[in-house]
This record gives structure tokens, sequence and C-alpha cells, in this order.
């Protein structure tokens, strides 16, 4: 593969960048601790404290959440005389462990770090001009099939690099950005991945995919906050933005969406991790992909906002923990990437909502995409990180790199058969009865409590009763999981729909998911949100 010279102004020496990180990892996480709280721990008392305080959780594994907390934060959760684990040490230690192994960050300049074979480049991570390298080299190799676009100008004035793939015009499209979260750098390398895994034209799996999808791919979706994370704080995570009127720079660009802005899970504090900004879309990064999601809303069929760490595959919402009407279909993907994951890897990511299945985010990317584009099948990862490869969740060691990526691309193969079948093929998913044969409980909470499903899925009487199937014939879709992408592909092709009828599929079925909702919302059964 040939890459494109890159600028000179692009080669800045990431050594130094690098060593001047390694020296901060300490003084930025400054008088903040770490804590882990599992989350039967969280009383209403402790929620209360860290809305309060806009308590940021960075992230969460094994059961347990990660908060960093302010001393302010701390004195609060003191005084109401809760326990917790305090894992700073552990953490500062993990990052500045990594941080100083060797090759952690490629550092022989922009140019050569990003024409390194495959194995070599995902051995470790890469900064912004080696991965905007990488992106241009596969426009410059794929003339035919790709195009190096962007969503738009940042802040600081840096685009967010955009590569369409394989779009002629028609296929449904599938939208995956990273990195929004600057210090969640393992995403950056699972998009760079995708990218070359989708060009690989040796893998069947791949060719398959191109065959019915546009994929447009964002690698760097915060590329401010990601050159400070190099340059000046690893730990960095909202946008570079400054906030009038304060000292603290940056918005949580996950909490700057219109759909449920300020609401649970939201800081009004600029200085804090999950500040969500003066106005919904006041940062130009969100700004930007709302207008990017906005403008082809009709022919998007999944959205992915990839961020890093716990191991996770979350669907809508994520500022409410009522459940969206499309439950029984996101289930039934959620599972499909579950069991495609394991058995890839052996990781167990845990699935379902985002509300409930780790805390309430509102103002998020996912309830957007799925509340005003009326994109179903809206939704967003969480990379491994965590736990046993070190609290540093974000960068863990390089090692794991490839196989994120790997373990990913398999989920994601299994969730664009699984929207396929849905969406195109248009067989809708059969929510499991309820003993009572009244009313339904969908799969994913049988399926990850399966000796107490009833009891505590709280499923059985949300489930809307127009997901009731009418005629009990109705296809139910067998799983591949285990076949592999490989051997899947071979059934994936099978299916042959033209590309004009699948987004034509895609469309109609928004249509009928919109006037479902109305007609949902209109009956009160469902709270949507206050749309700001
Ligand atoms: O808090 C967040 O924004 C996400 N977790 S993270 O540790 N990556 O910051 C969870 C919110 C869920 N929504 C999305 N992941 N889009
Ligand atoms: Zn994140």
């Amino acid at each position: 593969m040939k890459f494109l010279t890159v600028a000179a102004t692009l080669a800045t020496s990431a050594f130094a960048l690098t060593n001047h990180v390694k020296e901060n990892v300490r003084s930025n996480f400054g008088e903040d601790k770490l804590i882990a709280l599992s989350k039967g721990e969280i009383t209403d008392v402790i929620h209360q404290i860290l809305h309060d305080h806009g308590v940021d959780s960075v992230g969460h594994q094994d059961g347990k959440m990660h908060f960093k907390l302010s001393p302010n934060a701390l004195e609060a959760l003191d005084s109401e005389g809760v326990l917790y684990h305090d894992h700073t040490e552990e953490f500062i230690s993990n990052m500045e462990r990594n941080l100083n192994s060797e090759n952690f960050v490629c550092s022989e300049g922009a140019e050569a770090c990003a024409s390194q074979q495959l194995d070599e480049f995902y051995s470790s991570y890469q900064d912004l001009a080696a991965l905007e390298a990488r992106f241009e080299g596969f426009a410059a190799s794929n003339p035919s099939i790709t195009s190096l676009d962007s969503l738009g100008k940042t802040f600081e004035g840096r685009d967010q690099t955009l590569l369409w793939i394989g779009d002629d015009g028609s296929k449904p499209i599938v939208f995956y950005f990273c990195g929004i979260h600057a210090r969640e750098w393992i995403t950056p390398m699972f998009c760079t991945y995708m990218a070359e895994a989708l060009l690989d034209t040796s893998n069947e799996a791949s060719q398959e995919l191109l065959k019915n999808y546009t994929f447009a791919i964002t690698p760097s979706a915060n590329p401010d906050g990601y050159v400070h994370t190099h340059e000046v704080d690893n730990a960095w995570r909202k946008t570079r933005q400054p906030n009038e009127g304060s000292r603290c720079i940056g918005t949580d660009p996950n909490r700057n969406y219109a759909t449920g802005f300020g609401g649970p899970g939201a800081s009004a504090n600029p200085c804090s991790d999950t500040y969500h900004g003066e106005f919904p879309f006041d940062q130009m990064c969100t700004n930007n992909i709302k207008t990017f999601t906005d403008n082809f809303a009709s022919r998007i069929i999944h959205v992915n906002d990839v961020h890093a760490y716990g191991e996770y595959w979350m669907s809508p919402f994520a500022g409410t923990t009522n459940l969206p009407v499309d439950v029984a279909a996101h289930d039934q993907c959620n599972k499909a990437v579950y069991d495609a994951i394991k058995a890839n890897s052996g990781l167990e990511f845990k699935i379902g909502p985002v509300a409930t299945t780790i805390y309430e985010a509102s103002g998020g990317a996912v309830d957007y995409f799925y509340e005003e584009n009326a994109i179903i099948h809206s939704y967003t990862y969480e990379a491994r990180g965590g736990g046993r490869t070190g609290l540093a969740g974000f960068q863990p060691p390089t090692s794991n790199i490839m196989p994120s990526n790997i373990e990913m691309y398999e989920g994601l193969y299994a969730a664009m058969k699984c929207i396929w079948d849905l969406e195109v093929e248009g067989n809708d998913p059969v929510p499991v009865p309820c003993e009572d044969s009244k009313s339904n409980c969908n799969s994913f909470s049988c399926f990850q409590e399966p000796n107490s499903c009833k009891e505590t899925c709280g499923l059985c009487s949300e489930v809307a009763e127009e997901n009731v199937p009418e005629t009990p014939t109705q296809t139910v879709v067998t799983e591949q999981a285990d076949l592999g992408p490989l051997v899947g592909a071979v059934v994936f092709l099978g299916i042959g729909v033209a590309a004009v009828g699948a987004i034509m599929a895609v469309m109609v079925h928004k249509m009928g998911k919109q006037q479902n909702q109305d007609a949902v919302a209109n009956e009160g059964k469902l709270n949507h949100f206050e749309l700001n």
C-alpha cells in the first residue's frame, strides 16, 4: 500500500511530545481521586452528590463504576460516610507504566508511522498526524471506492476527517466515529483498523459488507482534544473550546446533543468533565456530526459512537431508563454482537440500553441519532479496557490494540447481518412471551438474568403491545455468531437484495417507526424526552 507524503508540518516530533505527556500524568490528575463503586452501592444520596459535583465517570469494569472526583465531591461523600475503594495510585501508576513502555506511541514521525505494516502499525498508539496520514494512504491506494472528506472544522481549525468507502449514492450508510472522548486512544485505532479491514480485498466478510452498505468513518471526532492528550494531558476527555466566564476549558461532547440536554448525568459546571455546554451543539465538533447525520438521516442504517472502556455494546436510551419502541430489535442485534465477540475473543461484552446498563447520560449522541434522526440502529461501543488490562483503560497496554480491533470488527459484522435481516428482509423480532401470556419480556433481559427474568426485567408490562407479532408463525432469526465472519459471509451473500431496494426499505421502515413513535408518545405509553 502506498502512502501519500505528509506535509512537513504534520510530521511533528511525537517523541518530544510523548515525553512531555509522560512527565505530566501525575500533575494533570491534580488533587482528584479515582474511586470505584459497584452499581448496587450507588444510593440516591450518592447519586445526588455525584450529580451535584458533575462527577466524571471514567469507565466501568467488573460491575464497578470508576469515578474521578474533585476534593469537594470527595468531601461530600466522606461527610455522608460513604465507603469507596480508592484506586487513584493504581490508575496513575498504570497510566505512567503504559506511557513509559517501549513504543507505546509511535514516535518515528507521521509518514514513517503511517506506512508501517498492519501488525506494526497496531502495535503502538498513533498520534493524529499518523492517523490522518494512514487515512490519506487508504484514499490514495483505493481511489475507485474511497473518498476523503471532513465532517467540518473544529474550534482549533482541524478537520474531523471522514473516509467514505464504497459510496455509490444509494446504499444504506454505516457511520462510525471514534475518539469523541479525547483520551480514549484505543478507539481511533479501531476506526482506522475498520477502514483497513473493509479495504482488504482478501477479507470475504468485508467484501460482503461493501456489497450492501456504504461506510463513513471518522477516526478522530475530537481531534483538538486528541492532540491535547498527546501533547499535554493524556487524561483529557472534553473538547478544547473555551467557556466564557470560566477558567475551565472544554465541554463533554457526549452531553452536548439536543436530546435530553442538561438532564441526568450531565453537569452545568464548565469545570466538570461532563459539562454539557452552554446550549446544544455549541461545540463545533458535535455540531458538525449533527449536520452530517441530519443530512444523511434517511440513508444511515446504523451509527456507532465508539468509546472506551469497559467492554460494552449499548443501545438507546442513554438519557432515560424508559425503553424505546425498538427495544426488541435492539435486543436482537445486541445479542448478535455479544455472541460474535464471545466466539472471537471470549470476552463477554455487556449489552443493553445505556441508561440501565451503565448509567444515565443525557444529551448524548446515541439518543439524538435515535430520536431526532430516526436511526433505529444507533449504538455505542465501549472498547475493552480496565480490569485485567490495568485501570488505565482508555489506553490499555498496546498488546490489546489488535485483539480489540478484531473483536469489535466481528461485533460490527454480526450487527450488520442482524440489521440487514431486520430492516431489509423485514424479519421483525419476536418478543418472548411472559408467563402470564398477556405480555412480553424481551430476550435481552431473560438472557442477562435467566433465572429472574420475569421479576427483574421490568419489561413485561413495558413492551408495547405493538411489538407483539400478529402472526405467531413470524420468522425467528437464527443465530449465526458461532459460524464466524467467513462462513457467515456465505449466508450473507445469499441475501442478494439490490441496494436501491435496501435504501427504500430503510426509509419505509423509518417512516413506520416515526409514526409508531408518534402514536406511542400520543398515547402516553412512553415518556419521550423533552426536546430542547
Ligand atoms: O459517559 C459517557 O459519555 C460514556 N462513557 S465513557 O466512559 N466513554 O465516557 C457512556 C455514555 C454512553 N453513550 C455513549 N457511549 N455514546
Ligand atoms: Zn467516552
